[in-house]
């Protein structure tokens, strides 16, 4: 309760942030996006990991006013990275469900003069858990204005193929556990062998997550996997740093 309400408090006073990210082209290593993750930055005890309070604000139905703070910071920010094809945002599923959902959305982007063409959302599979018809309709409004969907954290769920068959999902990323092991381990690296080729057959965009080492992106590359993200490509950084990261890419 007492997190609770300091996040009550950080809410009111936006003592958030946001760091992005960067995801690579596995072929070319020219970047094909960014990744969206909240910082919050309290006043005492400095950066706190989104771990530590998004479970107390889905408990707390917080998570409502911070995912709104998180995607309009986000197409604020928008203008700066015009060059940057996409940029995802993590909705987590309680947020996704609330009836209010889609318009909030469409005023925020309304209010910020942005366009949802460069914005992909972040669904996991919890999300489509709670009620798959409701997470096919909202995505049907949403990819008619232009968003784009990827499905996060891909094998720690269910993992319904079920889900990945009726809904309208772009982009398949490779839960970075699977990713961790695949040198070492044989049947990790299977799982992310098969997830790629279903992922592929479904026509689905792979980026593999938590991409550490050399060998890592090697082994996406090799099995045909389109993206990686993780701390061997680049850490999560402020949006300042994207850009300079971007360009000097380029
Ligand atoms: O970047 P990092 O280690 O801090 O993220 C930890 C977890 O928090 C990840 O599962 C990530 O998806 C989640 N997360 C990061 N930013 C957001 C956000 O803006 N909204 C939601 N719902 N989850 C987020
Ligand atoms: O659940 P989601 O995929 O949104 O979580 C992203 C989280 O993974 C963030 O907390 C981010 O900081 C973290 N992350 C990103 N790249 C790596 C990596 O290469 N290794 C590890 N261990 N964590 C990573
Ligand atoms: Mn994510
Ligand atoms: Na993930």
């Amino acid at each position: 309760l007492a997190l609770e309400n300091e996040l009550r408090k950080a809410i009111s006073e936006n003592q958030f942030e946001l760091l992005y990210q960067p995801q690579v082209c596995v072929n070319t290593g020219k970047m094909i996006g960014a990744e969206a993750l909240v910082r919050w930055i309290h006043p005492e005890n400095g950066m706190i990991s989104p771990v530590l309070f998004i479970p107390s604000a889905e408990q707390s139905g917080l998570i409502h006013s911070l995912g709104e703070i998180v995607f309009r910071t986000a197409c604020k920010e928008l203008p700066n990275f015009k060059d940057i094809p996409r940029i995802s945002v993590n909705i987590s599923a309680k947020q996704f469900h609330a009836p209010d959902f889609v318009k909030k959305i469409e005023c925020i982007l309304n209010e910020c003069d942005a366009s949802p063409e460069n914005l992909e959302l972040e669904l996991t599979e919890s999300a489509m858990l709670a009620d798959i018809e409701d997470t096919a309709v909202k995505m049907k409004k949403f990819r008619d204005m232009g968003f784009t969907f990827a499905l996060d954290d891909f094998g720690t769920g269910y993992s319904s193929l079920t889900y990945l068959k009726k809904l309208p999902f772009d982009v398949l990323k490779i839960d970075r556990s699977f990713i961790t092991d695949i040198i070492e381990s044989p049947e990790h690296a299977g799982i992310a062998t098969a997830v790629i080729a279903l992922g592929k057959a479904l026509n689905l965009s792979i980026v593999g997550e938590g991409v550490e080492t050399a060998d890592h992106l090697q082994f996406l590359k090799n099995e045909g996997a389109n993206s990686a993200q993780g701390y061997y490509i680049s850490r999560p950084i402020s949006a300042t740093d994207l850009i300079a990261w971007h360009n000097q890419r380029v």
